[in-house]
């Protein structure tokens, strides 16, 4: 070998490892500088950036939407069975929340309707669920033949569409979806299993999160509501999110506002104070989305959830809950996915008892009939707990329709007294809620506000 070959063969080696390390430092340290049009390596740079990509495919994608995916706990397919006032389905008793929420007495009003469509944007659904088969949304323009009948660019999209997988396989492999889909509108009254909150619904299964099939969640996401927006969903039950806002998912919630969709967003299991550590989508702020956070039985919000005294918006059953999972099987989930599926529940039972309200009339119905509970008042806009029997009735009551406000704890005297600004667009009306050491509650409403002073 002569000495000029070998000079060569180390200098090759000596420029391809400065290479490999450069672009190492492009890719993890400093991603700015691959511009630097300079530098005669910034198109070896370029090169190297493209491959390591490759290996680590969107990797800042995977974790920009995900679910909590909650562990799975006494799973079964038997159920005891356990004696209830009004319906017949064996394990009622043991879905706490439904007797928390009020749901057993709203049921004497409404029980939903299917006329109702929520999509339920998630892992999927057990569409053969012996107590949810019957619930599920059917596309009226679709038969299953491999063509796109009615159209929308979706072939066979009989019960919704896998965004995953670009296909109509809704099959749930994790448990998530179904368990949120029974939550939602499990079939009361048939013998088996529970009875969801609007037993009467039909749930329309959007795939956009598949744990064993990594792609990219927040497109999923965005092609999620486009799908719910135009096959004309009432309601989109999202149960996840992430941390950074995306301007073409806001702009889409946006737009299901616009057609007067209704957005129950999760306000997430990330342990944090949401006004301070935004969440999305429940965080966007937009008039139409309602961000929901989990308690237990003693109205405790669980040390996982979001809160938020300017984010998040009421707080619903999310500790051990009781719903469907794949198989014809039951079990228990927890987190603020759960909560989120109460309150689109809920939605459809409101929204059943007055079919020409708007989106944010329903909203309003519901967020301010809850139960107030003094430990909510640092931790939520409303300081309330999801209410179905106030929902339904409370509202219908009294002659007002009252605003919102945050809550206050300052103290009251003749030298500091309290005045509130209700900051939304249902001025002038304005609800005080005042709470004695004894935690008992009263409301005092006003027909209309008194115009602000400078004093
Ligand atoms: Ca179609
Ligand atoms: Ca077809
Ligand atoms: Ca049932």
């Amino acid at each position: 070998m002569s000495p000029h070959k070998t000079k060569y063969r180390l200098g090759y080696l000596i420029i391809v490892c400065c290479i490999l390390l450069v672009s190492g430092a492009i890719v993890f340290r400093f991603p700015n500088r691959g511009s630097d049009q300079n530098n005669p390596l910034a198109s070896q740079r370029s090169v190297a950036k493209i491959t390591l990509e490759k290996e680590h495919p969107n990797k800042s994608q995977l974790h920009s939407r995900h679910l909590e995916l909650g562990i799975i706990t006494g799973r079964t397919d038997k159920l005891d069975r356990e004696e209830s006032v009004i319906m017949n389905d064996p394990a009622l008793k043991q879905a706490w929340g439904i007797e928390k929420a009020n749901a057993l007495k709203a049921w004497r009003i409404t029980q939903g309707s299917e006329k109702l469509v929520v999509a339920v944007i998630d892992t999927g659904c057990d569409l053969k669920h012996e107590d949810l088969a019957d619930n599920y949304w059917t596309n009226p323009g679709e038969i299953r033949d491999g063509k796109d009948n009615d159209g929308n660019g979706f072939v066979d999209d009989i019960h919704g569409w896998n965004f995953v997988s670009n296909n109509n396989d809704l099959t749930d492999n994790h448990g998530h979806g179904t368990h949120v889909a029974g939550i939602i509108g499990a079939i009361a009254n048939n013998g088996k299993g529970l009875a969801g909150v609007s037993p009467k619904v039909r749930l329309m299964c959007l795939k956009y999160y598949d744990p064993k099939n990594p792609s990219d969640h927040l497109k999923n996401t965005i092609k999620a509501i486009q799908y719910a927006i135009k096959m004309k969903a009432h309601i989109i039950n999202y149960s996840g999110g992430g941390i950074e806002p995306s301007a073409e998912e806001q702009s889409i919630i946006e737009a299901a506002q616009n057609q007067g969709i209704l957005f129950v967003a999760a306000a997430g299991n990330e342990r944090s104070n949401s006004d301070i550590h935004k969440y999305y989508p429940a965080d966007y702020g937009l008039e139409n989305i309602i961000s929901v956070t989990a308690i237990d039985p003693s109205n405790s919000i669980l040390p996982s959830s979001n809160y938020g005294t300017q984010t998040v918006d009421l707080a619903a059953p999310g500790h051990n809950i009781l719903s469907t999972l794949p198989g014809s099987t039951y079990g228990f989930m927890t987190g603020t996915s759960q909560a989120t599926a109460f309150v689109s529940g809920a939605a459809v039972l409101v929204w059943s008892r007055h079919p020409h309200f708007a989106y944010h009339e329903v909203k309003r119905y519901i967020l301010q009939t809850g139960t107030m509970d003094e430990n909510l008042l640092k931790k939520t806009r409303t300081a309330r707990v999801l209410n179905l029997l106030k929902a339904l009735t409370m509202m219908d009551n009294t002659l007002t329709l009252t605003g919102l406000s945050g809550p206050s704890t300052q103290p009251i005297s003749s030298d500091n007294p309290f005045s509130v600004d209700s900051q939304n667009p249902f001025k002038p009306f304005i609800e005080l809620n005042i709470f004695s050491k004894k935690l008992q509650e009263k409301s005092i409403q006003s027909r209309e506000a008194s115009q602000p002073t400078n004093q």
